[in-house]
């Protein structure tokens, strides 16, 4: 594969650039992990490694400053390194911070870092000018005509200081379409660098935005024409530096396979940890091979449909096939292989026994389970790209909005309670997985990539569990307690430390908010009502009666039809009583008469016959105050509404005093309950009924 060579004395094509630049924010690699990463790029193919990283002292903050004799001594094994695997090392610099482009001196400083990196053997530099203020200060801004000179002269300079290096990268400020004022096309700033900036030097690009969702055929090409030459891509889509808690292990995707031949190159820019990047450099390498122009075609690796050249599911599944292996066998940190017992050394302990054998009646040796390709898939899915989560996490996440908004089926029996519980069972059944892999995980033998992942997969356990448990008690099934939060939560019940605060009182944020409704911070229990209830009930409506009946002593108020009921004077309809418990003890009921007329008779007041044919039924509930959440109380009336259904009633009506605002406020949210008109009610009463 190549581009077509433009530089005096260049070879007419040159290879296409393909690897992996190390430029995030944060820890950078270690010396052994980037050479591990030569060993990986040798073997899958691509060519080029890009040494950036942004915190590291000496490549951005002090820039000027030449390298102590044991970093030169790093340096040039690394540099070596990169040969022996056939990587080409680029050395990339960050003056942007603070250097005067119009101080000599500072040129001159500049060229002499750069020689000294040369004299490690390096042959191949960047200058980098993302991420810096814009406005010059007052000495540039009285030598440069704009910002764009004073970048194009410096690095100009360097590149002919150094032999105009066959390759030399140049990154601009405005390295996106969405930083260029107004747009690419009109952009005064790309237009000065594609004209001055010396055609044998290259231009990195990260596409339409910083972190690319897509980068277009059409893109590039409109960007080439500003640049005068094909943009070798710095591709931020693996990249995780602004957000602790993401990692992206999908595949390379949604740039076609179409761009190779426009391009000069690609490098990927991935997550901050290392180990968790195989996929994400696979997956490049596959893509890399996967043009028309290369003549590799492999008839099984395409898409027809999207990318005739290019799958990403399908380079996904070769990626983590490989991975598999990986995670499968021990490293530095890791256990010790198993051996067969004949070449079994003692074990080295303090003591100096031999190893542990259980006798009989002892627990067996723990044995891990090992880790499978599915598990890697979901890992995948669950950790996917910034823009798109794997299947699986697409599917939960649907499955728990469906089961969330759907939740009045599981509270009572409708046409949809059966679907209710299959898909409720099914959604356990996807978190058990992920509880699976995690176990799975954790025991794999090699121990770097999962301490790289660790955080990352314990997160997103923690976060499964909550949504498994909430299902759980939309069910109506009791959760662990310890799994829910209490009065006195543990850290782990208010995730995401401050940042999450702040996030959780953003609108935004609350819109794509699982618990859109203040999280149940207790547990209740509703279940059928049984005699022995009955003085708890009495004792709770009389105290709901004096709470609620305003400032009238308690013997002045007019009785409802359903006091009867509440005081225990009439017992309910079967299968239409319901009391709440939480873990004081009672705190809630639901009773019911499928008639109302015997509570007509009792109160010693008639209720036409028009509402009663439309009205037959009748309806009573109470909760102490100390149930905050209105929940409970909620899937009490679906369910008791539901049972007086399911007896052959038409409706159901209430009666409250217009001083209980509690309760009229909460028949009136729940939607179904309407004010109907009632001959004979006494003053402050009000009637409202439900068509069932
Ligand atoms: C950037 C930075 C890069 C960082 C990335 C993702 C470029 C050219 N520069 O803007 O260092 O890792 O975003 O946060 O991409």
């Amino acid at each position: 594969m190549s581009t077509p060579g433009s530089a005096k004395g260049r070879p007419q094509t040159r290879r296409f650039i393909s690897g992996v630049v190390e430029g995030f924010y944060g820890r950078p690699w270690t010396m052994d992990q980037r050479t591990e990463l030569f060993k990986r790029e040798q073997k899958w193919g691509l060519n080029t490694y890009l040494y950036a990283p942004k915190d590291d002292y000496k490549h951005r903050m002090y820039w000027r400053d030449l390298y102590s004799a044991e970093e030169a001594e790093q340096l040039i094994a690394l540099i070596s390194a990169a040969k022996q695997h056939d990587v080409e090392f680029i050395y990339a610099i960050s003056p942007g911070l603070d250097i005067t482009f119009s101080n000599p001196k500072e040129a001159a400083a500049l060229k002499r870092k750069l020689d000294q990196v040369k004299e490690f053997g390096c042959r191949s530099f960047s200058l980098l000018f993302d991420d810096i203020e814009t406005e010059m200060c007052p000495a540039d801004k009285q030598a440069f005509t704009s910002f764009a000179h004073a970048q194009v002269a410096i690095t100009n300079a360097v590149y002919q200081h150094l032999g105009e290096p066959e390759t030399f990268l140049f990154c601009p400020t405005d390295y996106c379409a969405v930083m260029c004022t107004p747009t690419v096309s009109q952009s005064y700033y790309l237009h000065t660098v594609g004209e001055q900036l010396l055609p044998g030097i290259d231009i990195l690009w990260t596409g339409p935005k910083v972190v690319s969702n897509k980068i277009s055929v059409e893109s590039i090409e409109e960007v080439s024409s500003v640049l005068k030459r094909p943009p070798v891509i710095w591709d931020n889509i693996h990249a995780n530096d602004y957000d602790p808690q993401r990692i992206f292990l999908g595949p390379y995707k949604d740039r076609p396979t179409e761009l190779i031949p426009k391009l000069r190159g690609v490098l990927t820019n991935p997550n901050c940890e290392f180990y968790p990047n195989f996929v994400a450099i696979h997956t490049l390498a596959t893509w890399c091979k996967s043009t028309s122009d290369g003549g590799q075609r492999d008839v099984e690796m395409g898409d027809e449909k999207q990318d005739p050249w290019y799958s990403p599911e399908k380079a996904l599944t070769l990626a983590l096939t490989d991975w598999l292996q990986e995670f499968l066998s021990a490293d530095q940190n890791g256990a010790r292989p198993k051996k067969d017992s004949s070449d079994e050394e003692p074990m080295q302990t303090d003591i100096g026994e031999s190893p542990y054998v259980p006798g009989p009646g002892e627990n067996p040796l723990y044995t891990a389970e090992p880790l499978t390709l599915d598990d890697l898939k979901l890992l995948s899915d669950l950790f996917y790209l910034p823009y798109e989560h794997g299947q699986m996490a697409k599917t939960m996440l649907r499955e728990l909005d469906w089961l969330k908004n759907h939740s009045r089926a599981a509270a009572a029996e409708t046409d949809e309670t059966a679907e209710w519980c299959s898909r409720a069972q099914q959604f356990d059944g996807m978190c058990e997985a992920v509880v699976q892999m995690f176990n799975r995980l954790s025991n794999a033998p090699n121990r770097s990539i999962l301490y790289d992942l660790y955080n990352y997969i314990c997160d997103i356990k923690s976060g499964v569990g909550l949504a498994r448990a909430y299902v759980k008690t939309l069910g109506g099934q009791c959760p662990p307690s310890a799994q829910l939060m209490n009065d006195d939560p543990e850290p782990w019940g208010f995730r995401g430390g401050l940042s999450g605060e702040f996030q959780r009182m953003l609108p935004c944020h609350g819109n794509r908010d699982l618990f859109r409704h203040p999280l149940m911070t207790e547990v209740y229990c509703m279940r059928p009502y049984s005699p022995e209830d009955k003085v708890q009930v009495q004792k709770i409506f009389m105290e709901m009666k004096s709470a609620g009946g305003g400032k009238m002593p308690l013997m002045m108020l007019p009785p409802l039809l359903c006091d009867s009921l509440s005081s225990g004077e009439l017992a309910p309809s079967p299968q239409c009583a319901l009391i709440l418990e939480d873990e004081i003890g009672v705190c809630g009921y639901a009773l019911a008469l499928t008639d109302a007329q015997p509570a007509a008779a009792k109160t010693q007041r008639a209720v036409s016959a028009e509402v009663l044919k439309d009205f037959p039924s009748l309806v009573t509930i109470q909760v102490l105050p100390r149930v905050i959440d209105s929940t409970p109380a909620k899937r009490m009336i679906v369910r008791l509404l539901s049972s007086i259904k399911n007896s052959g009633s038409r409706g159901v009506f209430c009666e409250l005093r217009q001083s209980d605002r509690r309760m009229l406020d909460f028949y009136t949210k729940l939607g179904c309950f309407k004010p109907i008109t009632m001959a004979g009610l006494p003053e402050d009463v009000v009637a409202m009924g439900a068509s069932l």
